[in-house]
């Protein structure tokens, strides 16, 4: 029987000490005050708690609590024996586990004067086993040094190269990230707390994700793999730790998760019992065969079956451990993208067989301290993705390895998720090459794909975000290691963007006009976007009365950049004086002209449609008050675009290829409207069309399954004002709209400095 004692709670403490090179000498009676803190934690949060420091989101209060990073910190909390046994004189035999599931980043665990050990990495799961003989009757002390702050590695940097990422950093396109930054290359922790350009510098610290303790008798399972396929057969792998060679039973009872309460699960649950010799420590591998058996889809493509596995070893006395898991049925492949070069780069996700078209969003940290991130908020985010249509979620690797709760939801709600190791550079740099980073990168790649592989949701490892794979090849071949050793059944990517996938920054960065996204040939579009305010309502939360209106250096403090924001904003300002314009306005514009983009280039991957496979705009959420990509703020208030990409991203898709111009009323808008389908069947409708209150289109129309087609041209003569192009596409089961501003041009050529400077990044990210 496996006992589970919580530590998530609040009844813990932390205190401060003074910095120390780890493994730092155990130094906890330095601590000076104790505060009380809770697990999960951060220390901000503890502080912020207890109103010690402002709210970093706030304002420039991100400032105030930098001095949090000067410390090391204690977090420590006590066990009681009566939690743990009820008789311990009768608990010989029973074994006792520590499971951290993320300290960040740097610690060692003691319990009570026993260092049961030392740590690096903010991702891996620690478990450590307390000998019986040190669990003292009344209380025991648990206490972790951690530290995050100042006292992380650093990477050693020749001359040149600090004068090259030096450059870079003021040349590129962006730069927030470029630079010499020796700590964030030399930590596998997550990328973007050092400061990116959607987040600020916060150097989180503490016990980021669930404690508990485990208790068992002799024997102990430390994980539990399953691989199901949709023909009902199954792999389960189990590594146990069991001192001693020993003969048990074993149990499988494996069952059909009810997710629909009217379905006949009559034979829901099926169990399975064998013999089996146990060695001493290692895995083993059972082969089971499920009746019935029902496939995992993504949501586009049929229902989401998980199924829930308990396992359970047995003596004559009973259960030794018993651990549950949940899995689904299903595969996943990439194959190559129909009408490409024959020497291009395979995009196209299959699951169970099926080509799935990626309409997909970038994700980054829910929060910027996401020890505080729970599986209500993860709930409402995923909820809001799902209701866009959105079908896969690039976990970006500045982020996380997100909480248990994330792949959960993203398996009940059948999202895909492209997750990425822990990796992000600006797109010029390279991570140390040495023997001790590349085997802390194994450790922590390896419980990545650990904690990750039991989702059926998880499609794709990839290495990290914008890092040159040339210049990174031994860190490639250790991913790509850990990939093969721990999974083998996902594809895995070195890095996104690598071969004939694009991340569009020519729009934005390069300041071009949006219809440049339809000059992109990639067979995959990784990231493209616009930053757009968020609504007043949301300023005036994080800013003060005086900094929410013009935009100004506090604004750029919360990541605005400001000459690309009017940029893109301007023309859609109509009569407006931009000097005069409000704050509603000026943010309606810039809302708008995220919008309006998105809208250029999904449309463009969409029509494009089998030779593109797919597209993740950037970025779908951000970590705090931002004014950034995302469509969603922190607030978790939709912006504009939001409402557009559910519209874009409809499976059924009406789409009108025009070329955009400034244009005056009388003049003729000659276009092409595009049917899109991604569902595997076909579809029926009939197909209407307004032009301002003008019905200028109606009948009935076939789509094709999975697949893009010309319909045919429409030619509009534009009104004096507005000139709105409204399409409705109704079928039995389904509806898809669609709606164009036939005066939207948003003017101005590329510059030729940012269009080499964007280029050459871009080229650099891929070819070298
Ligand atoms: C991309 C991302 C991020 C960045 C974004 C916007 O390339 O990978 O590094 O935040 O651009 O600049």
């Amino acid at each position: 029987m496996r006992k589970i004692v919580g530590l998530n709670h609040s009844n813990w403490f932390v205190g401060a000490v003074a910095p120390q090179k780890f493994p730092a000498a155990n130094d906890l009676a330095q601590v000076r005050g104790w505060l009380p803190a809770q697990v999960p934690g951060d220390v901000r949060l503890a502080l912020l708690n207890l109103n010690k420091i402002p709210d970093p989101f706030l304002g420039k209060n991100n400032e105030a609590s930098q001095w949090v990073d000067e410390y090391d910190w204690w977090y420590r909390c006590d066990v009681l024996a009566s939690e743990l046994f009820q008789d311990k004189t009768a608990a010989s035999g029973r074994r006792t586990f520590l499971i951290f599931e993320g300290v960040d980043y740097q610690c060692a665990v003691y319990w009570n004067d026993l260092e049961l050990g030392r740590h690096v990495g903010m991702f891996s799961r620690q478990v450590y086993e307390i000998p019986l003989e040190k669990i003292l009757e009344g209380a025991n002390r648990l206490a972790v040094r951690v530290s995050g702050g100042n006292q992380l590695p650093r990477m050693k940097l020749e001359p040149q190269e600090k004068v090259w990422r030096h450059v870079a950093g003021r040349l590129l396109p962006h730069g927030a990230q470029a630079g010499e930054f020796p700590d964030r290359y030399a930590t596998l922790k997550c990328q973007m707390s050092f400061g990116w350009d959607f987040a600020p510098r916060l150097l989180t610290c503490g016990i980021w994700d669930e404690a508990f303790i485990a208790q068992t008798r002799e024997v102990f399972v430390r994980d539990v793999w399953v691989q199901g396929v949709p023909d009902g057969r199954v792999r389960v792998t189990l590594d146990v730790d069991a001192k001693t060679p020993r003969e048990l039973r074993i149990r499988f009872e494996a069952r059909l998760r009810e997710t629909q309460p009217d379905k006949n699960l009559a034979n829901s649950l099926q169990t399975f019992e064998m013999p089996l010799h146990l060695e001493a420590s290692g895995a083993q591998t059972f082969a089971l065969e499920l009746t019935e058996p029902r496939a995992w889809n993504p949501w586009d493509r049929g229902e989401q079956n998980l199924y829930e596995l308990r396992v359970t070893l047995l003596d004559e006395q009973g259960e030794l451990d018993a651990v549950e898991t949940r899995f689904g049925l299903r595969t996943i492949d990439l194959d190559r993208n129909e009408r490409a070069p024959d020497d291009a780069a395979s995009w196209t996700l299959r699951v169970n067989g099926q080509p799935e078209f990626i309409r997909g969003a970038n994700w980054v940290p829910a929060d910027a301290i996401p020890a505080r991130v729970t599986r209500k908020d993860y709930a409402e985010l995923l909820t809001l993705a799902r209701q866009a249509n959105i079908n896969l979620l690039r976990v970006w690797g500045g982020g996380l390895k997100e909480k248990r709760a994330f792949y959960e939801l993203c398996d009940e709600l059948g999202i895909l998720v492209w997750q990425e190791f822990p990796f992000s550079g600006a797109g010029v740099d390279y991570f140390p090459r040495d023997r001790e980073f590349t085997s802390l990168a194994r450790r922590e790649c390896d419980a990545i794909v650990r904690a990750l592989r039991n989702h059926p949701s998880v499609a794709l490892w990839c290495g990290g975000n914008e890092f040159i794979p040339r210049a990174n090849r031994r860190l490639i071949e250790t991913l790509r290691e850990a990939v093969a050793a721990n999974d083998g059944t996902r594809p895995f990517k070195p890095a996104s963007p690598s071969a004939d996938e694009s991340h569009n920054w020519r729009v934005w960065h390069g300041m071009a006009n949006t219809r440049d996204y339809e000059k992109d040939t990639a067979l995959f579009f990784g990231e493209f976007g616009l930053q757009a305010a968020p609504n007043v309502e949301t300023l005036n939360r994080f800013l003060s009365d005086e900094a929410v209106y013009p935009p100004d250096e506090n604004w750029e403090y919360h990541n605005a950049e400001r000459e690309k924001l009017w940029r893109y904003a301007r023309p859609l300002l109509g009569d407006h004086d931009p000097e005069t314009v409000s704050a509603e306005q000026f943010v309606r514009a810039s809302q708008e002209a995220q919008l309006r983009g998105l809208q250029v280039a999904i449309e463009h991957a969409r029509r494009s449609k089998p030779r593109v496979s797919g597209c993740a705009f950037w970025q779908f959420n951000e970590p705090w008050h931002s004014i950034c990509w995302s469509v969603v703020d922190y607030t978790r208030t939709p912006k504009r675009a939001y409402g557009k990409i559910k519209e874009l991203y409809n499976p059924v898709l009406v789409s009108f290829a025009f070329p955009y111009r400034i244009r005056s009323a009388g003049e003729i808008v000659s276009g092409q409207v595009w049917l899109v389908n991604d569902m595997l069947g076909e579809r029926k409708g009939t197909l209407r069309a307004w032009h301002n209150e003008t019905e200028v289109m109606a009948f009935d129309v076939v789509l094709p399954p999975n697949g893009a087609h010309a319909l045919g041209g429409l030619d509009l003569r534009l009104e004096p004002g507005a000139n709105s192009l409204r399409f409705e596409l109704r079928g039995n089961d389904f509806v898809s709209t669609n709606e164009y501003d036939l005066n939207y041009c948003d003017g101005g050529e590329i510059t030729l400095r940012r269009a080499f400077l964007t280029d050459a990044a871009a080229w650099l990210r891929t070819s070298i």
